[in-house]
């Protein structure tokens, strides 16, 4: 008898390996002269002897931890845990100094590449996709006002589940991912269905972590957004929605209070909708 797959039955080693031989192929560079790699190195290193000193760490913690951070690695789990709990530092360093709209954490579960379209179009969903639909429209702007047509909206998100297409199984390839092209007046509109709070894999080694130190493993509902245009910073993004659980208590801590979509019943009459625009920092 052989078990079927469908996304339901995913594990956090199956979507952790995935996240892992995804972020290997894409290729890393970064200033690693001798100085800079000098001074991080031994800030980082140092500030861990810190906490052993101030806690007395005991030799069968200095175990635990190893065994821990052995298992991280065996489950694929360095992008999960790097991104849930470190990246929203590196992105309010990296884009304090911008003008426009404001972004949050990539998240370890984006993929390049995701169909095209044009101002208009439905993501890439099953005929039953379940969950309400939501219309997300708006317009691309610059910072001084120029409407940027042509600049490639990008969405993906989880499902009414919980679960990322590539990231668990019986998905199709680009469920719920798409790339929508800016009209001349930088307009779009994207018909989606509205996720829901989402529950970061807990059965690997970041589960484990979890239960022990008595966290919650949850995320807010949540888009998650790349808009980019020619000879502008490409920002990178998340939006929630208004009083929904968890955007209040973000395990990723990556929610801004100008991320927080209040959408209205759609003039349709077909679930909801809501309008957003994003704003570019030149480059
Ligand atoms: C996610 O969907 C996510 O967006 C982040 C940041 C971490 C884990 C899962
Ligand atoms: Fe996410």
């Amino acid at each position: 008898m052989t078990e079927q797959l469908t996304e339901q039955t995913a594990t956090a080693a199956a979507s952790g390996n995935s996240a892992t031989e995804r972020f290997l192929e894409k290729g890393v560079a970064a200033d690693s002269s001798t100085e800079r790699v000098d001074k991080l190195a031994t800030e980082v290193i140092g500030a861990v002897h810190e906490v052993i000193r101030r806690n007395k760490v005991t030799y069968e913690e200095y175990d635990a931890l190893k065994a821990w951070l052995i298992q991280v690695g065996l489950d694929g789990e360095w992008p999960l845990f790097l991104d849930v709990w470190i990246e929203h530092v590196v992105e309010e360093v990296a884009n304090e100094d911008r003008e426009g709209t404001q972004g949050s954490i990539e998240g370890p579960y984006y993929v390049p590449g995701s169909p095209e379209f044009q101002a208009e179009a439905t993501l890439p969903m099953r005929d039953d996709e379940p969950g309400t639909p939501l219309l997300f429209q708006g317009q691309v702007t610059s910072t001084s006002g120029q409407p940027l047509g042509g600049a490639h909206v990008e969405m993906w998100h989880a499902d009414d589940y919980g679960y990322y297409s590539q990231y668990a199984p019986g998905l199709p390839e680009w469920n719920l991912r798409g790339t929508v092209v800016t009209d001349e007046q930088g307009r779009f509109k994207i018909h989606t269905i509205q996720p829901a709070p989402y529950q970061i894999p807990h059965d690997g080694a970041c589960g484990k972590l979890i239960s022990a130190a008595g966290w919650h493993a949850w995320r807010p509902a949540h888009l998650h957004l790349k808009v980019s245009a020619p000879d502008h910073q490409l920002i990178t993004s998340q939006l929630y929605f208004q009083g929904g659980d968890y955007v209040d208590n973000d395990i990723a801590q990556a929610v801004k209070p100008n991320l927080i979509l209040n959408p209205t019943p759609a003039a349709d009459g077909t679930g909801n909708e809501v309008t957003y625009n994003f704003v570019l920092d030149p480059a």
